[in-house]
């Protein structure tokens, strides 16, 4: 399992915070989920063998956020 940390900016609520929770965790491969309004980032606990920071960063665009 790695972990990775991605900037999330357009965060404004905990709203927010679930949504980019939601679809993180349901990507194949992701085991667990972190996401902090405060630090504008998602901890991603992940098998790299089925996902990779490029996917988490699309599924943050595709949510209606920037991913860094
Ligand atoms: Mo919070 Mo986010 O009201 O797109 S849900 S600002």
């Amino acid at each position: 399992m790695e972990t990775v940390v991605i900037g999330v900016a357009g965060m404004h609520c905990q709203a927010c915070v679930k949504n980019v929770s939601t679809v993180l965790t349901a990507l194949p491969g992701v085991a667990g989920v972190d996401v902090s309004l405060a630090a504008g980032q998602a901890s991603v606990s992940y098998d790299p063998t089925l996902a990779s920071a490029a996917n988490f960063r699309e599924a943050i665009e595709a949510a209606g956020f920037d991913a860094t």
